[in-house]
C-alpha cells in the first residue's frame, strides 16, 4: 500500500488512521502534517483571490470576517412561501444515515425533483449564489445539493449526535451551506460556528502541529480519520471567540467554509430541521479552479444519485451508511416509514 498512501499525499485524504504516511508522528515532527496544511492554504488563497470578483461585496466581506455568511430571506420572501410548501409536499426516494440519536435524511436534488420544483431550478441556477459557492469552496465547481432533514432525538439506546462537537471537517477548506426552510431557534439544534477559525493563524497551526503528533489510535476516533474534534481551552488557547448559534428565521442561506470549527447545537426536544444542504470539497492541492467534468449540467444534478449506487455496489468492501428510506416526503408529515433504515446495522436482515 506504500505506493498508494504516498500518492493520497498529493490529495484530500485526511485520516491519520487510515494512511499511516499521513498519520506517522515522525514524519509529522518533521512538518508533513503542517507542510499540507500551509500549502493547502496557499492555493485556496490564490483561487478565491482569483474568484472574488464576482461575489457581493457585503456577502465576501462577512465571509472573509467569520468564516461563513448568513443571509436573510435569501428568496424573496414573497415567493419563499411557495418554494418551500412545494419542496415539503416533494415525494422522492430518500435515504437515511444514523449518527448517534440524531438521524440525517436526504432526497437527491436530481432531475425530477428539480423538473417537478421550477422555482428550486431557478434557485440553484441564480448567478450571485453561484458565485457565493465558488468562493467558498475555493474552486468553480457545483456543490452536491439535496433536502436534508436532521431528526434530532431519535431515541432508543444510542450515543449523542457526533455534529454536536466542535470540530473541522478537515485540514483544508471546503464548502456546506444550508438554506433553512423553517426558523431554526437556540435550543432545536442551530448550526453553530466559531467565528473567525477559518484561518490559519500561528496558533491554529501549532494546534494543527501538536494533533499531527498524537499516535492515532490513542485518540478519538473521527479526529484520527481527519475531523478534529476540538475543546474550549483548546479555542481558547488558539485565541478563538465563543461559538455562535445560529438561531435563524426560515428563508435563511448559511454558507461557511468547514475547516473553521463548527458543530449542531444541541437539540433540547425532539425535532426535525429541514434545509436545502449543499456541500463541495475537491482535491484542495489543484492550483486551477475550474475542470470539474461532474459539474457540467446533465451531469451535476445526476452525481448524487450515481454516488449512491456506486456506494451500494461496493458496501461489502467500503460500507454504505446511506440506507433506502423509501420514497418519501422530507419531513415526517408524509412518512413512509422504512424500519430497515433505523435498525442498527448488525440486527438488519
Ligand atoms: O448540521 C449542522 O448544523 C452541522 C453539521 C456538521 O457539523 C457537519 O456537517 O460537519
Amino acid at each position: 500500500m506504500a505506493p498508494l498512501w504516498a500518492l493520497q499525499l498529493a490529495t484530500s485524504a485526511k485520516s491519520f488512521l487510515d494512511n499511516p504516511i499521513l498519520g506517522s508522528p515522525r514524519f509529522n515532527a518533521a512538518g508533513l502534517h503542517v507542510g499540507r496544511v500551509k500549502l493547502a492554504a496557499a492555493l485556496c488563497s490564490w483561487r478565491r483571490r482569483r474568484l472574488a470578483g464576482k461575489v457581493r461585496p457585503d456577502w465576501r466581506e462577512a465571509f472573509d470576517r467569520d468564516g461563513f455568511v448568513a443571509i436573510r430571506d435569501v428568496v424573496s420572501p414573497a415567493e419563499f412561501p411557495a418554494l418551500r410548501a412545494a419542496i415539503l409536499a416533494y415525494q422522492g426516494p430518500a435515504r437515511e444515515m444514523r449518527q448517534g440519536d440524531a438521524i440525517t435524511r436526504r432526497l437527491a436534488i436530481d432531475p425530477g425533483m428539480l423538473g417537478a420544483i421550477e422555482p428550486l431550478r431557478a434557485l440553484l441556477a441564480r448567478e450571485d449564489l453561484a458565485a457565493l459557492f465558488h468562493y467558498v469552496a475555493s474552486f468553480r465547481t457545483t456543490p452536491l445539493h439535496y433536502i436534508q432533514t436532521i431528526v434530532s432525538h431519535d431515541g432508543g439506546e444510542h450515543g449523542a449526535d457526533p455534529q454536536e462537537t466542535l470540530h473541522a471537517d478537515s485540514f483544508h477548506s471546503s464548502l456546506k451551506a444550508w438554506l433553512f426552510l423553517n426558523p431554526v431557534g437556540a435550543e432545536e439544534g442551530p448550526f453553530t460556528y466559531v467565528p473567525g477559525s477559518h484561518r490559519f493563524t500561528p496558533e491554529r497551526l501549532e494546534w494543527e502541529r501538536r494533533r499531527s503528533l498524537s499516535d492515532p489510535h490513542a485518540i478519538d476516533r473521527l479526529s484520527a480519520r481527519g475531523s478534529p474534534r476540538v475543546s474550549t481551552q483548546d479555542l481558547a488557547a488558539m485565541k478563538l471567540a465563543p461559538p455562535e448559534a445560529l438561531a435563524v428565521p426560515g428563508n435563511t442561506l448559511v454558507v461557511a467554509d468547514t475547516l473553521g470549527f463548527h458543530a449542531r447545537g444541541a437539540s433540547l426536544r425532539p425535532g426535525e430541521r429541514v434545509e436545502i444542504w449543499s456541500y463541495a470539497r475537491r482535491n484542495p492541492f489543484l492550483p486551477w479552479l475550474g475542470g470539474d467534468l461532474f459539474s457540467l449540467p446533465g451531469i451535476a444534478e445526476r452525481r448524487v444519485n450515481w454516488l449512491w449506487a456506486v456506494r451500494d455496489r461496493l458496501e461489502a468492501r467500503i460500507g454504505q451508511p446511506w440506507r433506502p428510506a423509501g420514497t418519501r416526503t422530507a419531513s415526517a408529515d408524509g412518512e413512509t416509514h422504512s424500519p430497515s433504515a433505523r435498525m442498527p446495522r448488525r440486527l438488519r436482515p
